[in-house]
């Protein structure tokens, strides 16, 4: 019922040559015809290389953030309006990154995933907890209330077209994953936030779990009930591996 994503969140890594790269040697693994989705996410400069050299309709090419304006005196700010011109069909909003390093509030984010949606950008809404909020028990409550404060700003139907990403801070880029039934628990509380409101959208919104996913632990993640694919951030970088987390998704 939801196809699988996969999605490879290059942050700030990468050349020219090495999109290029990376691009023909996913493309290469990938082939033809694959039954889940795929989106890559290079860095803004490497965005309209990138969407020149996507050959297949189950690529998607996304961009790593955008602005919360439409426009204007915003100086060193990308607009949606921007990305889709470049060929963008999905933006990440809220990554833990833009949260942490750069002070985004929840009211940030939402202000963000508000934009995309205006603009026809599929927001990849990421959520999750820190390590301290895990420890002492407030996993379900940080995540609900992230979720909360969009779903105020957009409403439940702007999740008709868009993903959650549940990221723990904890496990990303420090080569910890979550135990598959660490996610599944996250991803199922949610599923059932969103579905409270509809129950059609809820059971139709795709949720990525990432954080340290690679190759020899992604078939047992993707395995799991309510996770319906990845975002992948350093093993992202490598095409075969990359392609490899892909095929798990099948
Ligand atoms: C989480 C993830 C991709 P990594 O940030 O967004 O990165 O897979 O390197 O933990």
């Amino acid at each position: 019922m939801r196809k699988p994503l996969i999605a490879g969140n290059w942050k700030m890594n990468g050349s020219r040559s090495e999109t290029r790269e990376l691009l023909a040697g996913i493309q290469h693994g990938l082939g033809e015809g694959f039954p889940f989705e795929v989106m890559v996410i290079p860095p803004y400069p490497y965005l309209q290389l990138a969407a020149g050299l996507v050959k297949h309709d189950g690529l998607v090419l996304g961009a790593q953030d955008l602005s919360p304006h439409a426009g204007g005196a915003y100086t060193g700010e990308v607009s949606g309006a921007m990305l889709v011109d470049c060929g963008c069909r999905a933006v990440l909003v809220g990554h833990s990154e833009r949260r942490s390093l750069h002070g985004e509030t929840d009211a940030d984010v939402a202000a963000k995933f508000r934009a995309a949606v205006q603009i026809g950008l599929t927001p990849v809404l990421c959520v999750g907890e820190t390590l301290a909020e895990r420890e002492q028990g407030q996993t379900e409550a940080v995540v609900s209330r992230q979720l909360e404060r969009v779903l105020q700003a957009a409403g439940i139907v702007a999740f008709a077209s868009a993903v959650v990403a549940y990221e723990p801070v904890w496990a990303i880029g420090t080569g910890k994953t979550a135990t598959p039934a660490q996610a599944q628990e996250v991803h199922a509380v949610i599923r059932a936030q969103l579905a409270s409101e509809d129950a059609t959208i809820g059971g139709l919104v795709r949720i990525l779990y990432g954080g340290s996913v690679k190759p020899d632990n992604a078939a047992e993640i993707f395995a799991q009930q309510d996770i319906d694919g990845g975002l992948i951030g350093g093993a992202s970088l490598d095409a075969d591996s990359f392609v490899a987390i892909c095929r798990a998704a099948q």
